[in-house]
């Protein structure tokens, strides 16, 4: 995408089909992002030139999923002003996502990640969104048009209920 706001990380293609869902909603929502893979332990000094250069190319929220030892989140955040949202990913070889879910939640005081659920990184597309909408009116009116349609397909699903 030409001019991204979002940048979506990753710490192996294995996350992908955990990390496309972030890709998808901001796709609905209308927000520009990048996505690629960037490994803490395998590529360091791919995640450093990430971290650095990030804000200087217009991104201004950054969303990283990694599964097992996840330090991706963690160690981005320490290498950026930007806000970092963490998706625990539950990889292959995990004990239960336990892994993923702790070390990216237990972040020290200081360097924040905003952490969202086990895989959850739908949850993370439209955090990086209601973050952005904080200075884009037009991208609040399409939140307010996203959470409407959860709200009507509650209200249909009560409807069919009564039935
Ligand atoms: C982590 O290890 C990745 O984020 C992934 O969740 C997990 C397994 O990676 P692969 O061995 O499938 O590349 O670094």
């Amino acid at each position: 995408m030409s001019n991204p706001k979002v940048g979506i990380i990753m710490g192996s293609k294995s996350d992908l089909p955990v990390m496309q869902d972030a890709a998808d909603v901001l796709k609905e929502l209308g927000v520009d992002f990048e996505i690629t893979v960037v490994s803490a332990h395998r590529t360091p000094d791919r995640m450093f030139t990430y971290a650095r250069g990030a804000a200087q190319r217009g991104i201004k929220v950054i969303i990283a999923g990694a599964g097992g030892a996840a330090h991706l989140p963690g160690m981005v955040a320490s290498l950026t002003h930007l806000p970092v949202i963490g998706v625990p990913v539950k990889s292959s070889n995990s004990i239960d996502g336990w892994d993923s879910i702790l070390s990216i939640l237990q972040m020290p005081n200081g360097i924040p990640v905003a952490t969202v659920a086990l895989n959850a990184s739908k949850n993370a597309g439209l955090l990086a969104a209601q973050i952005l909408s904080t200075a884009d009116d037009a991208l609040v009116k399409n939140l307010i048009a996203y959470k409407n349609s959860l709200r009507e397909k509650v209200e249909e699903s009560a409807e069919e209920m009564k039935r």
